[in-house]
């Protein structure tokens, strides 16, 4: 018996609650009528008379214990709860409710507004539904260009001459309409293309165009711009190369690569295997071009670009389906900075 009551003495010694439901079972085990330590009680009506005194002494201790340690938890319990009922800190300041993340392809075009404004450019806009000259013609795209054919653009209301822009370079010709160099602006905004939906191509997407026109702007200008801005949004450790290309608007024209983040041309899945990633088109603006813009070109000189937001997002964020972007899966959008 004396053995039992040590073991009892240690259980109640180590109890400990959080709850009132928790405090009752404490009572219910120790105290109470069919509680432990009444049952010792009744067990020592049939002790030998000496035993008896001994035990009665060691067990009224155990029954002293386990009514004080009661009346410890139970004041421990109560200070918990008057706590969260009546001393509440009016001054603590509000936990903010999350309202929200930012769209990564707008994370994207604020780093990139954020970089070419440090620079000296602006941020000009216009409209998505533009006529023919806006898109093509200015632009010194061909009568018989490809991209104006059905297959490649949206006609609104089968109307020629109304169309949904496939580049933001419309933006480009009315600024130079509008203003006399120097020039010096990015044209962030969607743009439209007639293609089927799959992970790299969608049939909207988003471009930031840049151009700058001013006396003596060189194609040095546009690498040093370019080489700047690959830095500011992949790391300084960024290298970049020009390619030879062609486009409509711009003479020379060169694709800009950038060295590869993934594996720093040691050739991987993203750059496959060749090391560097295409980020942009550039080139030196077209006399064509700036004529059109009422610009004249044996004054000025220009440069522009373009890239597409969608393409330097998945790159910045590993990111491997266009189609993620417009699909509003909350899953993938709450993994961006939130709003608040
Ligand atoms: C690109 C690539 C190269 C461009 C040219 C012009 C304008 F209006 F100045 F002629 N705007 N944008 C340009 C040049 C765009 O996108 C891949």
């Amino acid at each position: 018996m004396e053995e039992r009551i040590k073991i009892i003495q240690e259980s109640v010694d180590s109890f400990s609650v959080t709850t009132k439901d928790e405090l009752e079972n404490f009572r219910l085990k120790f105290l109470s009528k069919k509680g432990e330590i009444p049952a010792l009680f009744d067990e020592l009506k049939n002790a030998a008379p000496e035993e008896k005194k001994k035990l009665g002494k060691v067990l009224n201790d155990l029954k002293q214990l386990a009514e004080n340690k009661f009346k410890s938890l139970q004041e421990s319990i109560d200070s918990v709860s008057s706590i969260s009922t009546n001393q509440i800190d009016l001054s603590l300041p509000v936990i903010p409710n999350k309202t929200g993340n930012l769209h990564p392809l707008n994370l994207t075009r604020y780093r990139i507004i954020e970089i070419f404004e440090r620079l000296g450019f602006n941020v000009s806009d216009g409209p998505e539904v533009e006529d023919d000259w806006h898109n093509f013609t200015a632009l010194n795209f061909a009568e018989n260009h490809p991209a104006r054919e059905m297959q490649d653009t949206f006609f609104v209301e089968k109307n020629p001459d109304v169309l949904l822009r496939t580049h933001t370079s419309n933006v480009q010709v009315r600024l130079m309409k509008n203003k006399k160099p120097p020039i010096r602006s990015i044209m962030p905004g969607r743009v439209y293309r007639n293609e089927a939906i799959s992970a790299r191509a969608h049939c909207f997407f988003h471009q930031v165009e840049g151009l700058y026109v001013d006396k003596n702007v060189g194609f040095s200008d546009l690498k040093q711009t370019l080489y700047h801005f690959a830095k500011e949004m992949f790391g300084n450790e960024t290298k970049i190369r020009l390619r030879p290309s062609f486009f409509p608007f711009t003479e020379p024209s060169a694709e800009i690569d950038i060295s590869c983040l993934i594996c720093h041309g040691k050739g991987c899945n993203v750059c496959k295997y060749s090391g560097w990633v295409e980020i942009a088109g550039s080139g030196m603006v077209h006399p064509h071009v700036l004529k059109n813009g009422g610009i004249d070109p044996e004054e000025y000189t220009g440069f522009a670009f373009g890239m597409g937001i969608e393409r330097i997002t998945m790159l910045r964020y590993s990111i491997n389906d266009l189609r993620l972007f417009s699909e509003n899966d909350l899953r993938f959008l709450k993994q961006f900075k939130s709003v608040v």
